[in-house]
């Protein structure tokens, strides 16, 4: 496990210790993902309930009944990619207030906050839903989910995203598992359709209530579903904050969902911690200082604390 990535202002350090998480880290750092048991992520009620809202939403959406062991369709539901055997669901941190609690489990916090030097910001957290059919063609979509540099690389020395998958369902081979290159997080680029062919790709099995998280470097995709019955997740994918968020988060914060989460994590989580996107006004500060990290603060080069509250 390295040591100099400076976890500021998060207790990282005593949540890998106190939920043994070093082995699970060390697996991502050195193989590129790692399987973190249900029994250390929540707790099967937790499971059950997260579960429970995502069928509940895309019933809603699609105006079909969903069932765990039937196959359904994307019905009424016209969000984009989708395909005959999978939608994906968006946004869900703003549909129920489980998915905050979800965004601030101490696993997903920690484990975002180590890898991404404490400037973690959600990205997207959404839900793929699959059933019988093939997804992803040949290639099973692999890809990596750092955003490339304008060279089509992508960073060797530090980690500009990372991502999880909490299963909802079982995940096996046949069941549409996650497909993965081990270690092709070091070879720091996007994979090519060629790349597939000549990597050793592998299913990631795990039972429900498991968390996969993954380097943002590496190669993944999905087995095509051959068994009937759903494949349901959720996707809690980071950046650091530097980075343009998949999905617009940050207007849409609202104040309940602040008082239901005090303090600078979710604050930060939620990209309130950014100043950029102003207007001819300049710079409006005060996400910067009440939830920005004291490392966020020196990069000015003005004192922050001087335009606190400034008339708009
Ligand atoms: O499970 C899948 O279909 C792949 C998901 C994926 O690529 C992701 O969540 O980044
Ligand atoms: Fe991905």
């Amino acid at each position: 496990m390295k040591v100099n990535q400076s976890i500021e202002n998060y207790g990282c350090d005593t949540v890998i210790e106190k939920l043994n998480l070093a082995k699970y880290i060390n697996e991502v750092e050195d193989i590129g993902f790692t399987v973190i048991p249900p029994e250390i992520v929540a707790s099967e009620n937790t499971r059950k309930e997260i579960l429970a809202k995502i069928i509940e939403i895309a019933e809603k959406k699609t105006g079909n009944t969903l069932k765990l062991d039937q196959n359904t369709n994307s019905g009424n539901y016209k969000a984009i990619p989708q395909t005959d055997s999978q939608f994906v669901l968006y946004q869900l941190l703003f549909e129920d207030a489980i998915f905050e609690r979800w965004l601030m489990n101490e696993i997903i916090l920690c484990l975002s906050s180590y890898f991404l030097n404490n400037q973690a910001q959600l990205s997207t957290m959404s839900s793929f839903i699959k059933w019988k059919g093939v997804n992803y063609k040949d290639s099973l979509g692999l890809h990596a989910d750092t955003q490339p540099s304008p060279n089509g690389k992508l960073p060797s020395e530090w980690v500009d995203a990372c991502n999880s998958v909490l299963c909802l369902t079982d995940y096996t081979k046949d069941d549409g598992a996650l497909a993965v290159v081990p270690y092709s997080h070091k070879i720091a680029r996007q994979p090519s359709a060629d790349d597939y062919k000549k990597s050793n790709v592998i299913p990631v099995e795990a039972p429900a209530g498991s968390l996969i998280f993954w380097h943002g470097n590496l190669w993944h995709g999905a087995f095509p579903k051959l068994t009937d019955g759903l494949r349901i997740n959720l996707t809690t994918f980071m950046n650091h904050r530097r980075i343009k968020t998949q999905e617009c988060i940050k207007e849409k914060v609202t104040q309940e969902m602040l008082d239901r989460n005090p303090g600078k994590h979710f604050a930060r989580m939620v990209g309130l911690n950014d100043s950029n996107g102003f207007d001819q006004n300049g710079p409006v500060l005060d996400g910067i200082i009440n939830y920005g990290t004291e490392d966020q603060m020196k990069r000015f080069t003005f004192n922050v604390k001087d335009y606190k509250k400034r008339n708009r």
